[in-house]
């Protein structure tokens, strides 16, 4: 993967606040200088791949050629196994136009109703795809996902969207509940961010260490 090293400029392709807290809490060590999709007014392009990754690529690869800079995106969404994965790549869609998370969680909870009775399969996760990208075209992506379960009533009113619903496997606390800095270091984006940070990102060299994710 290209190098971008301490002081480059790199877009952070959301226009969601909650995820751009979070990525820039994450790409602090790294020293770059990050300016956002909004910052910039850059448009939000239409998301309508069927996948994370390719949803990832769409909002870099819009960031980067309009900047000139090269951008980072992340699509992301929460899933219930009762669903059949759902909302998943439409996690964002469920919220409405008023992007309302409260409406996006009560809706899972009513679609999902045999589930929260003794016994249903109550299986949740989160995923997290991020896309590196640069104004020539190049991209590099990177996967992540944290297992759980739903919980209801949702708790806690810490992080965004539907962290007050998620239960993490072994935890006592909803990710709404977790302190910031405890949810940075186990995310489903945590562990996206670890295989871009082990591809180079930051260091002057970019040298090559991981095998996951993906380079086109
Ligand atoms: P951008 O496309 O501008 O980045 P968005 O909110 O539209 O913003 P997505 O299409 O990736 O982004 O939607 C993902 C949704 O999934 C997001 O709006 C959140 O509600 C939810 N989500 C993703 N990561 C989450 C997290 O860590 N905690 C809670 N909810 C999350």
């Amino acid at each position: 993967m290209r190098a971008l090293p301490p002081g480059s400029k790199l877009v952070i392709a959301t226009h969601n606040p909650g995820k751009l807290r979070e990525i820039a809490d994450l790409l602090a060590p790294l020293g770059l200088d990050c300016v956002s999709a909004g910052e910039l007014g850059l448009p939000e392009p239409d998301e309508d791949a069927p996948d994370f990754v390719g949803n990832a690529r769409i909002k870099a690869l819009a960031a980067a050629t309009a900047s000139g800079f090269a951008a980072l995106a992340d699509d992301s969404g929460f899933s219930m196994a009762a669903l059949a994965g759902a909302p998943g790549v439409y996690s964002a869609r469920w919220a409405g136009p008023g992007k309302d998370f409260t409406v996006a969680m009560e809706r899972v909870h009513a679609e999902a109703a045999s589930a929260w009775d003794a016994g249903g399969d109550r299986r949740a996760w989160f995923s997290c795809a991020l896309c590196l990208a640069w104004p020539d075209g190049e991209t590099a992506t990177f996967l992540g996902r944290v297992e759980g379960e739903a919980i209801w009533p949702p708790r806690g009113a810490n992080g965004f969207g539907y962290d007050p619903m998620f239960l993490p496997i072994g935890g006592s606390q909803s990710y709404g509940e977790m302190p910031p800095e405890e949810k940075h270091a186990t995310s489903h984006r945590a562990r996206a961010f670890a295989q871009l940070l082990a591809r180079g990102l930051g260091r002057a060299d970019g040298d090559d260490t991981s095998e996951d994710g993906a380079e086109h």
